[in-house]
């Protein structure tokens, strides 16, 4: 017997403990220990029934995601799931009522093991789902043929293409399992086993027939490809998991598991599961901070407090009520605090209106929000976030008067997206709790949080805030404290690259309909009219002054010809876009390109044809060129960091694995040899990073 599955008799119930820490994952000796257990009591005269259940914070979630990138070809995926199909079925072929008891999460895989139990009992507070498409793939274990025959098709198809867990009485409701137990979950189970032991009822899920008939289930899989098509785009997993449910309805079960396994093995082995990986990863390597110990203590953030009631600092304290924390706002007068406070408030009444929170919620949320305009209760805070304009005389005079407000071990953030750090931090005169969290407008929706460590930051406040992150619903990425951290520093070299392409002969709409294509919300243009040109021409006048820019090379004019025009974008009805008055549609305004002609001309340029290509690939080679120089100097400490701030900052796609892994999926020897192309027609401002020309050379990428 497999060490991995305790076996023991209580009361005539076998009981089958899968422990597999951290989360019973289906790792290798796993199943094959399952399905011994499963043959002992079957054989075990002392027992009547079997429960499986997991040891420890939940039941199985899922099959070990390390083990995908050791799947090379389909040959070795059809192996696979061929004798994890057959597993499965001699589980299901138990000659005793086997049930599972679910905690925590049964997921994927866990799931799949569930549903090939005779009978699925689970605790009120635990989930269940079929997230595999969210790694890029499908369900591989019969998922897609025994769910369909346990819950109606529209179900199923939700959960195995938008891969969202299943709540214990939505799950109950469906029919996916056969009850919640509101005590102790084992206790509960065995009493489940027992009865059908009595009965002597064995059920099994693959004999049963599909709980929507065959043309309805046809109907909503055709139904759910035409939604798909608009909102899955650039992805084949969603697609190939309806294609795999359909075959439920279409064929019997063995075929139907043929199926479903030809089709796991196309999405297995391509690019969009490996990269969907690699940031299912990346998103955890991100709380891993070399110098800070797992076990740094944590300050509690029970209160919190933002200073400045504008639209970053509305949306922090949004962010803070969200997540149950009582939170102060405090901004100069009342009417500034109020206008923040009527920010909040239609931006709660919309979620309200769209179904995405009740009247209640709203309310009990907007109670935590506490406005004002003085420091009384900031002694009670446990964080301060300062979010007031970017201005660093302001910036440090508020630090200045936090420190005397707050109590000693009060963690004082600021939300700056460029200013130096350390200078808060020595005005403070409290350096140790001073650090950088880095919110992404809107701040209560946008998933990083750039945590910025200054010079005398704590490892404390560091990991502090890494849990905070967490508890936000946030990826926390640490990064140095160079001009622009990680995200603001790497854009301006998406921006320089766009700029130029527009002076070479490109348009606006053609660069963003090229970035839009690739898989980015919104392109360069189309994001700076959301954010306003005002705020990059007023960084690049600060910068001015000594005598810095952003990015090395030309600096295009065309942003300041906007500015001087009053174009600032949605917020002035112009910018790179024409906007209707009240609308956000944008509208190609040909004033911009001849902006950008007469720019061409005063510099010398020879207008060209630009391909989409070209855009696409001068823009990612200088985001990975720039992308390596930030790790060498050490401002951030891995490349997957990189991409987690360029996916959940500006939502470049994750089924491309963020700037860094799609450097990788080109090839740096190819990246490498594009900087000394783009070198050689355009300048030597294209100066490849050391780091890119040494993993060129060891023929490894970023991640090896
Ligand atoms: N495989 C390997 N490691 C896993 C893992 C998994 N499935 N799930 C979690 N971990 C690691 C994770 O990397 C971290 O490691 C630690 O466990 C704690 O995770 C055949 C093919 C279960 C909801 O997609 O959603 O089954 O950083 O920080 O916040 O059809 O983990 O500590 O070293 O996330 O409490 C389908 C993925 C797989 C579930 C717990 N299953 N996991 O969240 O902890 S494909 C999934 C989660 C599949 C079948 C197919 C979450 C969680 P470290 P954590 P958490």
């Amino acid at each position: 017997m497999s060490q991995l599955i305790r076996y023991e008799v209580r009361d005539r119930i076998a009981i089958l403990t899968v422990d597999n820490p951290p989360v019973n994952a289906l790792g290798p000796g796993v199943v094959e220990g399952i399905e011994e257990a499963v043959a002992r009591a079957n054989g075990d005269a002392g027992a009547d029934a079997m429960v499986l259940i997991g040891h420890g914070s939940t039941f199985i979630a899922g099959a070990d995601i390390k083990i995908f990138g050791t799947i090379k070809t389909r040959e070795q995926s059809l192996a696979r799931s061929e004798a994890m199909h057959a597993r499965l079925k001699r589980i299901e072929d138990a000659t005793k009522p086997l049930v599972a008891a679910i905690h925590g999460n049964a997921l994927g895989g866990g799931l799949e093991i569930a549903m090939s139990c005779h009978y699925r009992v689970m605790a009120a507070d635990a989930k269940v789902g079929q997230p595999e498409v969210l790694l890029g793939i499908i369900p591989g274990a019969g998922g897609t043929q025994r769910l369909p025959r346990l819950c109606e098709a529209a179900l199923a198809i939700e959960m195995c293409t938008a891969g969202k867990p299943v709540p214990a009485a939505k799950a109950l409701a469906a029919g996916i399992v056969d009850d919640v137990v509101s005590g102790n979950l084992l206790d509960g189970a065995i009493e489940f086993a027992r009865a059908r032991a009595a009965a002597r009822e064995v059920r099994k899920t693959r004999d049963l027939t599909t709980k929507t008939d065959r043309n309805a289930g046809v109907a909503a899989c055709a139904a759910a490809r035409t939604t798909l098509a608009a909102t899955a785009k650039g992805l084949q997993a969603p697609f190939k998991a309806i294609d795999a449910i359909e075959a439920a309805f279409t064929l019997d079960f063995e075929a139907g598991s043929a199926r479903e396994r030809e089709l796991f093995a196309d999405c297995v082995t391509s690019t969009e599961c490996r990269a969907l990986v690699h940031m299912f990863f990346a998103d955890r390597e991100a709380a891993k901070v070399p110098d800070v110990p797992k076990d740094t203590p944590v300050v509690p953030i029970a209160r919190a407090a933002v200073i400045g009631a504008g639209t970053m600092g509305g949306g922090i304290a949004m962010a803070y009520a969200n997540a149950g924390i009582p939170v102060l706002l405090k901004d100069v007068d009342d009417a500034a605090v109020q206008r923040g406070m009527a920010t909040i408030r239609k931006n709660y009444e919309s979620s309200v209106a769209k179904g995405r929170m009740t009247a209640d919620a709203m309310a009990r949320t907007m109670a935590l929000i506490t406005p004002t305009t003085n420091y009384d209760g900031f002694d009670q805070a446990d964080i301060v976030v300062e979010a007031v304009f970017e201005n660093m005389d302001l910036k440090k005079t508020t630090f200045a008067e936090l420190a005397k407000v707050t109590k000693p071990t009060c963690i004082l953030a600021s939300n700056t997206s460029t200013l130096d750090i350390d200078e808060f931090a020595q005005a403070s005169g409290r350096p140790a709790q001073v650090i950088g969290h880095h919110f992404f407008s809107p701040a209560n929706v946008m998933k990083l949080l750039e945590i910025v460590r200054g010079k005398e930051t704590s490892k404390e406040a560091i990991a502090t805030s890494l849990a905070l992150a967490k508890k936000l619903g946030k990826v926390g990425v640490v990064v140095g404290n160079c001009f622009g951290f990680v995200a603001n520093r790497m854009i301006a070299y998406y921006m320089r690259e766009a700029y130029l392409l527009l002076e070479e002969g490109a348009t606006v709409s053609q660069i963003d309909g090229a970035l839009t294509e690739f898989g980015m919300p919104v392109g360069p243009f189309g994001m700076q009219d959301i954010a306003g040109i005002d705020v990059g021409w007023r960084i690049r006048q600060h910068l001015k002054l000594t005598g810095q820019t952003r990015a090395e090379g030309p600096q295009s004019e065309v942003p300041d010809r906007l500015y001087e025009l009053g174009r600032y974008g949605q917020k002035t009805g112009a910018g790179w876009y024409r906007y209707e008055a009240g609308s956000r549609t944008r509208i190609p305004d040909p004033m911009v390109d001849e902006i950008a002609a007469a720019e061409a001309a005063k510099r010398g340029i020879t207008r060209r044809k630009v391909t989409n290509e070209e855009i696409i690939s001068r823009i990612m080679t200088a985001l990975a060129n720039e992308g390596a120089r930030i790790i060498e100097e050490g401002y951030a400490t891995r490349a997957s960091d990189i991409d987690a701030v360029y996916c959940y900052g500006f939502g470049y796609p994750r089924h491309k694995g963020g700037p860094m892994f799609y450097a990788d999926t080109v090839g740096l020897p190819t990246v490498l040899e594009r900087v000394k192309e783009y070198r050689e027609q355009f300048g030597d401002y294209w100066q490849p990073a050391a780091l890119l020309e040494k993993r060129a050379a060891e023929g490894r990428g970023f991640h090896s």
